[in-house]
C-alpha cells in the first residue's frame, strides 16, 4: 500500500503526462482555453484540485509536493505560453492568407481630366512671352465705354465702332468688352513706363456665328513700352512667338491694316502649315492665315494716360485666341471649342 505523499506524487506526474499529450494536437484557441481551464485553472484546475490534499499531509510532506506541484505548474505553463505563440502564429497566416491581395489585377481606370485646348493655347502663347519678359495681368469683362472705346481714341461717333457690335449692359456707359485692348489703359494708367504686358481674357461680340466667328471668345493682348521700341521690335518680337508657337519654318506677314489705337498698323498673316505657302483650301489658296492684329500705340493714347509722347513709344498686338487653336489643331469650325463635345476635345 502506498503511502498518501507517494500517491499524489504519482498523481501529479500521471496528470503532468496527460497535459502534456493532450495539449499535443491542440491546433485551435477554444480548445486552447478549455485545457488552460482544465488543468490550471485557478477554481477546478486539477492541479487545485490536488493541491487541496495539502492540509493532510504531514508537515515534513508538504515542501516535497508543493516543490513538485510548483514544477509541474511551471512546466504546464511554458508550454502552454509556447502554444499559444504557435497558435498565434498560425492563425495570423492563415488571416494573411485569406486576406491576401492580388497585386497582379489591373486597376479600375479612371477617366482622367485633361487642360481644354483653349487654355492649353492661352498657357502656351502667355509662356513665350513670360519668356520673353513680359508680365501676366487680367481685367475686367464688363467694361465701360471709356475703357473699350474713348481712351483708344474711338470717339462716340467714330465709325470704328461699326466695326464691333457691342453687347450693351447700359447703353453708351457699360459693356461687355469688345476686345482685350482696354487692359491697355488700364495697366498704362497704373504703371509708368517700361511696361511690357501681355494680357489673356474673353470678350464678347454680338456676331452673326459661323464656322469662323463666335460671340464670346478669347484674345490675348501685347503691350509694351518703352524709351527705345520701334516697329522692329514689333516684328522681332511676333516673329519669335510665330516660331515657338508653329515652328520655325513659318514665316511671317505684315499687311498694313487700320487700328484707332495704333499708327502705324499691320495686320499679321503666318504661312500656312499645310502647304507650305504654295496655296490650298485651308488658306483659301492664298498661301497666308490671319492671326492678330498690332501696332505702334497712336501719341494720342499714350497722351491719355500721361504718358509723353515725344518720350515713349511702344507696340501692341491682339490675336484671338480661337483662331490659333484652329491654326494649331487645324480645326475648321470655332463652335467646337466651346460645344463641350468630349469626343472633339479628347482628339486634340
Ligand atoms: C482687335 O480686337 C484689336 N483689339 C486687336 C489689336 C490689339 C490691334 C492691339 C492693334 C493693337 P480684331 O477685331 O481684328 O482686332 O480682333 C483680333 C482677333 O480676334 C482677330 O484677328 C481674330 O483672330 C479674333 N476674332 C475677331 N472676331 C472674332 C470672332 N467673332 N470670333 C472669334 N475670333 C475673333
Amino acid at each position: 500500500m502506498l503511502g498518501q505523499l507517494e500517491q499524489l506524487l504519482g498523481q501529479l506526474d500521471e496528470l503532468r503526462a496527460r497535459a502534456i499529450e493532450e495539449l499535443a494536437p491542440i491546433n485551435a484557441s477554444a480548445a486552447l482555453e478549455e485545457w488552460d481551464t482544465r488543468y490550471l485553472g485557478r477554481n477546478r484546475g486539477e492541479l487545485k484540485n490536488l493541491s487541496s490534499v495539502m492540509p493532510k499531509l504531514a508537515k515534513d510532506e508538504r515542501p516535497v509536493v508543493g516543490q513538485k506541484m510548483n514544477a509541474v505548474k511551471t512546466e504546464l505553463e511554458r508550454e502552454l505560453a509556447t502554444k499559444r505563440e504557435q497558435l498565434r502564429q498560425r492563425e495570423l497566416m492563415l488571416t494573411l492568407e485569406n486576406e491576401r491581395i492580388d497585386v497582379t489585377l489591373p486597376g479600375r481606370a479612371l477617366p482622367a481630366g485633361t487642360m481644354h485646348p483653349i487654355s492649353r493655347i492661352i498657357l502656351e502663347v502667355t509662356q513665350i512671352f513670360e519668356r520673353m519678359g513680359f508680365g501676366i495681368v487680367q481685367g475686367p469683362e464688363v467694361e465701360t465705354d471709356y475703357y473699350n472705346f474713348q481712351a483708344l481714341n474711338i470717339a462716340e461717333d467714330h465709325p470704328a465702332r461699326d466695326m464691333q457690335d457691342t453687347f450693351w449692359v447700359e447703353p453708351g456707359q457699360i459693356l461687355l468688352r469688345t476686345q482685350t485692348s482696354p487692359m491697355q489703359i488700364r495697366t498704362m494708367k497704373q504703371n509708368q513706363p517700361p511696361v511690357r504686358v501681355v494680357v489673356p481674357g474673353k470678350v464678347y461680340r454680338n456676331e452673326a456665328i459661323d464656322a469662323t466667328h463666335e460671340a464670346m471668345f478669347h484674345q490675348i493682348e501685347g503691350l509694351l513700352v518703352d524709351e527705345y521700341c520701334t516697329m522692329a521690335d514689333l516684328k522681332g518680337c511676333l516673329e519669335r512667338f510665330a516660331h515657338e508657337m508653329f515652328g520655325r519654318d513659318r514665316r511671317l506677314r505684315f499687311r498694313s491694316s487700320y487700328f484707332p489705337f495704333t499708327e502705324p498698323s499691320a495686320e499679321v498673316d503666318i504661312s500656312c502649315g499645310l502647304c507650305g505657302g504654295k496655296g490650298c483650301r485651308s488658306c483659301k489658296y492664298s498661301g497666308w492665315l490671319e492671326i492678330l492684329g498690332s501696332g505702334m500705340v497712336h501719341p494720342k493714347v499714350l497722351r491719355e494716360v500721361g504718358y509723353d509722347p515725344t518720350k515713349y513709344r511702344g507696340f501692341a498686338f491682339g490675336m484671338g485666341v480661337e483662331r490659333i487653336a484652329m491654326l494649331k489643331y487645324d480645326v475648321g469650325e470655332i463652335r467646337l471649342f466651346s460645344g463641350n463635345d468630349l469626343r472633339f476635345l479628347r482628339q486634340l
